[in-house]
C-alpha cells in the first residue's frame, strides 16, 4: 500500500501562494501578465492552453492568447514574439509545443527573451539550470520536485532514476535531483537492463511517453514513483507512464494520472510568471 501524492492538492497550495503574492504586487502597481501562443488546432494543445489561461485567471494574472492558424509562417511567428518581448505588460511568453512541422521550434525558443521565458526552454536558461544559478525552472521537473518536497521525501544520498532524456523533462529533472544531492541515473530507449536499474531506485521518475510502461516488477519496495506521462490507454482513458495497478501496492509513494504531476506543471508556470513580473520590475 502506498501513499498517493495528490498533485491536485499540492498545486492548489502553490496557486494560493502565487495568488497572495500577486495581490501584493498589484498593490505596488505591478500587474503580472502571461502571453500564450498557440499555432494550429492540435486538440491536446488546446486543452493545455485552456488550463493555463484558467490558472492565470485563478491567481489574478492577465493572460493574452495568440491563436495563430496552422499556416502561420516562421517570420510571422517571430514577429509576434518580437512584439511581445517589447511589450511591458507581458511578463511571461510561452509558445505551446509541439509546433506544426514547417516551423522551427529551436528558432522560436531562441527568439523569446530569456527574462520572459517562463517555460525555461531558452538555451540561456537551460545553461543557468546546469550551473544552479537560475531564475526559472522548467515547469514539469519543478512540479515533480515540489511533489517530492510536499511528501517529505529526502533526496540527498538517494538513488534516483529518471526514465526519459528529453530537453523538456528528463534532462532537467536529472539536474534538479542532482542539485539536491541525489545519485542520479538517466535511462532511455537504448538502456540495457532497464528493469534492474529501476529496481534500485528509491525515487523513480517516469517520463517515457508510453502508456503503463513502468510495471510493478520494475519498482523497489517502498520507492517513490513520480509519473510524468499523459497518455491514452487502449480504451481511450487518460493514463500515465506507470501501470498504477501493479505499481501502487509496491511503492511507498505514487502520483496518480490525472491529478498528479499535470496540475503541478501548470502551478509552476504561474510561479515562474510571478517571478518574471518581479524580475522585470526590479523586485527580485
Ligand atoms: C491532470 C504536456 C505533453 C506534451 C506537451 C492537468 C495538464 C495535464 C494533466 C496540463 C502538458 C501536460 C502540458 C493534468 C500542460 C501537463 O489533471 O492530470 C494539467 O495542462 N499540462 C503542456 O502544456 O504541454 C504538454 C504534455
Amino acid at each position: 500500500m502506498s501513499k498517493i501524492i495528490s498533485g491536485k492538492e499540492v498545486s492548489a497550495q502553490v496557486r494560493e501562494q502565487v495568488r497572495k503574492e500577486c495581490e501584493e504586487l498589484k498593490a505596488k502597481g505591478v500587474d503580472p501578465g502571461l502571453a500564450v501562443i498557440i499555432v494550429g488546432d492540435d486538440p491536446a494543445s488546446r486543452v493545455y492552453v485552456n488550463n493555463k489561461k484558467k490558472a492565470c485567471a485563478d491567481v489574478g494574472f492577465v493572460s493574452e492568447e495568440y491563436a495563430l492558424p496552422a499556416e502561420t509562417t516562421q517570420e510571422e511567428l517571430l514577429a509576434l514574439i518580437d512584439t511581445l518581448n517589447s511589450k511591458p505588460s507581458v511578463n511571461g511568453i510561452l509558445c505551446q509545443l509541439p509546433l506544426p512541422e514547417h516551423l522551427d521550434e529551436k528558432a522560436v525558443i531562441n527568439a523569446i527573451s530569456p527574462l520572459k521565458d517562463v517555460d525555461a526552454f531558452h538555451p540561456s536558461n537551460v545553461g543557468r539550470i546546469m550551473i544552479g544559478d537560475y531564475h526559472f525552472l522548467p515547469c514539469t521537473p519543478a512540479g515533480v520536485m515540489e511533489l517530492i518536497h510536499s511528501a517529505g521525501i529526502e533526496v540527498s544520498g538517494k538513488s534516483c532514476v529518471v526514465i526519459g532524456r528529453s530537453n523538456i523533462v528528463g534532462k532537467p529533472m536529472a539536474m534538479l535531483l542532482l542539485h539536491e544531492n541525489g545519485t542520479v541515473t538517466i535511462c532511455h530507449s537504448r538502456t540495457k537492463n532497464l528493469t534492474e536499474i529501476c529496481r534500485e531506485a528509491d525515487i523513480l521518475v517516469a517520463a517515457v511517453g508510453r502508456p503503463k510502461f513502468v510495471t510493478g516488477d520494475m519498482v523497489k519496495e517502498g520507492a517513490a514513483v513520480l509519473d510524468v506521462g499523459i497518455n491514452r490507454d487502449e480504451n481511450g482513458k487518460l493514463c500515465g507512464d506507470v501501470d498504477f495497478e501493479s505499481v501502487e501496492p509496491k511503492a511507498g509513494f505514487i502520483t496518480p494520472v490525472p491529478g498528479g504531476v499535470g496540475p503541478m506543471t501548470i502551478a509552476m508556470l504561474m510561479k515562474n510568471t510571478l517571478k518574471a513580473a518581479k524580475l522585470q520590475n526590479g523586485m527580485d
